[in-house]
């Protein structure tokens, strides 16, 4: 039998999936984000553009002179992500171009400096998918605390001792403030639940007019876990009412995933290092424990999210193994 001689090209034309992200980029190994943005790109398919504020994942796709992108790719600065990705929505649509766009940027990118450009992308009406990686801190320059940083979590800018016990503060509630601006589409994904994340990239490019995802995304490096932890780090913090998926139109809740059997969120605190301080000798650490607990209850009572009999569609029924996005001609 003669055997199929197979070149990288041809390898790749077989492959039954379209991916925006190849493999080979530079990133830490199991970094949520980059699982993240292979998800994202896989579900949009390849008629987008993308506008990618600095931050991790432009560094590590795109080391110069190598891309890791297979689609259209610009870096924006820091700030201005969605700005960017507006000028590029603007001037398709003069062009009577259907392509879409998204904007992609960590949470400082989005919490934090990228939130004017953000509030006014959304404010206009832009038809932007804007894609939030949201890994809890500034990675990229070495894990300092970010708007969207838990409280009690440590970073570099925000240690534990003495004087605290990590992060004082409390993580910004995103979510809302995006709702405030009224738009279509909003919500809340995670890497642990690949089908409802690109469900919802899906959901968010159809929509016409500005949409947001938050996607939580495990930082091994900066959240201190193996590598081999990232998803069930990521699902602990869905199952415990830390991190709800959520969907929003409008301003209105219209869909979350509910929680089967709610998990302690010491269970998913504990495994990793920027909560280590909580689990030690300090008699501040009960106090810090009891409040994080009671940010779970609070979401899982505000957004109803307790399932009553085991449903397809909660955090242990929802596909958490498929792999694999829709096949592109
Ligand atoms: C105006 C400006 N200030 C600071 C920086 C340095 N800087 C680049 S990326 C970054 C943090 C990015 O954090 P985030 O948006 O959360 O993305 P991550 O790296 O965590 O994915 C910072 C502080 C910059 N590039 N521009
Ligand atoms: S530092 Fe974190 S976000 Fe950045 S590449 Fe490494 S794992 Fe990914
Ligand atoms: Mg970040």
């Amino acid at each position: 039998m003669q055997a199929t001689m197979h070149t990288l090209a041809t390898l790749r034309q077989q492959q039954p999936r379209f991916r925006g992200l190849e493999a080979g980029h530079r990133a830490c190994q199991g970094c949520g984000e980059a699982l993240a943005a292979r998800l994202v790109t896989e579900a949009a398919g390849p008629d987008v553009m993308i506008a990618n504020a600095t931050g991790c994942l432009e560094v590590f796709t795109t080391p110069y002179p190598h891309s890791a992108w297979r689609l259209p790719w610009v870096h924006a600065v820091f700030g201005n992500a969605a700005a960017v990705a507006a000028g590029i929505e603007a001037a398709l649509k003069q062009q009577q171009r259907a392509t879409k766009v998204l904007a992609f940027a960590g949470d400082g990118g989005t919490f934090d400096i990228g939130f004017q450009a953000l509030s006014g992308m959304m404010e206009r009406g832009h038809d932007v998918l804007f894609v939030c990686y949201d890994n809890e801190a500034y990675m990229n320059t070495g894990v300092q605390r970010s708007g969207s940083t838990p409280h009690a979590a440590m970073t570099t800018t925000s240690p534990s001792g003495k004087a605290r016990m990590g992060k004082r503060h409390m993580k910004k509630d995103i979510l809302s403030i995006i709702s405030a601006h009224h738009i279509p589409y909003a919500a809340t994904a995670s890497v642990a639940y690949p089908s409802d994340l690109r469900k919802k990239v899906r959901r968010g490019l159809l929509t016409e007019g500005p949409s947001f995802l938050q996607v939580h995304v495990p930082c091994p490096l900066g959240w201190g876990h193996s590598g081999a932890l990232t998803v069930e780090i990521a699902r602990l913090a869905v199952q415990s009412g830390l991190f709800p998926l959520l969907e929003m139109e409008r301003g209105e809740v219209v869909g979350t995933m509910p929680i089967r059997t709610p998990r302690p969120v010491a269970d998913y605190l504990r495994l990793q290092g920027r909560f280590g301080h909580l689990f030690g000798e300090d008699h501040r650490a009960r106090k810090e424990l009891e409040h994080l607990q009671a940010l779970a209850n609070r979401n899982i009572e505000r957004f109803a999210l307790r399932g009553s009999t085991p449903e397809r569609y909660d955090t242990e029924g929802a596909d958490t193994v498929h792999r694999g996005g829709d096949r592109w001609a």
